[in-house]
């Protein structure tokens, strides 16, 4: 990888190479019902991955839009969580890392994260947007709960809503009626950019 970098940028790495093998590798898992023994090993060299990446974006990030680290002016700060009860993040992770590639704050809350948590994380950063991962079927109650405490609180930011186990009609039927602000699916990561730019 370090030989790699030479040539290439690392978000191009990461876009080409490290988000594409790690989407193919849960297809052939999903298809073939493989064991959770190579999903855990396939998620562990994704974060290994990243994590030796993220450096050298923030680096060439750094460098695209002629800043220091103490002058930083991002396109928007978006505060992103897997729901609480669900532990997959991979999915939430490359969003985080596309849209950090294009200038935007990214507050990463984990998994399992409580509402209550994004609420308040989302009113100290005072962010743009919010956005929620979710890949098993309770975390689509969650994500009702999350958009009727973000209407409770008064919020008036854009929520997105992603992960395998959500949908168009899912979010335009369960979620967004349940708050009065734009409510948007995203589909996979490399829409993330576009959604994001239009409503930040
Ligand atoms: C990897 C994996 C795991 C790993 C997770 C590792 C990790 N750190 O994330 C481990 C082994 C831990 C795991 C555990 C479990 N898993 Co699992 N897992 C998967 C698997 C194979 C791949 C998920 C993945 O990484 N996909 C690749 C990423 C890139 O895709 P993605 O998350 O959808 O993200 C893209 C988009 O959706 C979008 N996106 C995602 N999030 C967001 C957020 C925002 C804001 C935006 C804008 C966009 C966005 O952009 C992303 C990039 O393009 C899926 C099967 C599948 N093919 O989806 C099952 C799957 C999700 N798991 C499943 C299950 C059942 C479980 C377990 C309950 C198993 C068990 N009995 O213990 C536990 C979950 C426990 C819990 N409480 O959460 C089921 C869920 C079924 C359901 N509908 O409920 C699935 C679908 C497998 C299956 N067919 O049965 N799992």
């Amino acid at each position: 990888m370090t030989r790699y970098l030479y040539f290439r940028h690392s978000c191009s790495i990461f876009r080409l190479h490290l988000e594409h093998m790690h989407t193919q590798t849960c297809r052939i898992i999903s298809a073939k019902a493989v064991i959770h023994v190579q999903v855990i090993k396939s998620a562990r060299v994704m974060k290994k991955a990243v994590g030796y990446l993220t450096p050298f974006m923030e680096e060439e990030r750094l460098k695209e839009v002629g800043e220091t680290e103490n002058e930083v002016h991002y396109n928007g700060t978006i505060v992103l969580a897997t729901v609480k009860g669900d532990v997959h993040d991979i999915g939430k992770n490359i969003v985080g890392i596309v849209l950090g590639c294009n200038n935007y704050k990214i507050v990463d809350l984990g998994v399992m994260t409580p509402c209550q948590k994004i609420l308040e994380t989302v009113m100290q950063v005072k962010a743009d947007i919010v956005g929620v991962s979710g890949l098993i079927t309770p975390s689509l109650e969650e994500m009702i709960y999350v958009a009727k405490e973000m209407e409770r609180n008064n919020m008036k930011i854009p929520l997105l809503i992603g992960g395998a186990t959500t949908s168009k009609i899912h979010t335009a039927v369960k979620i967004a009626p349940k708050y009065n602000q734009p409510t948007v699916h995203v589909l996979d990561a490399s829409k993330s950019v576009v959604v994001v730019s239009k409503t930040c």
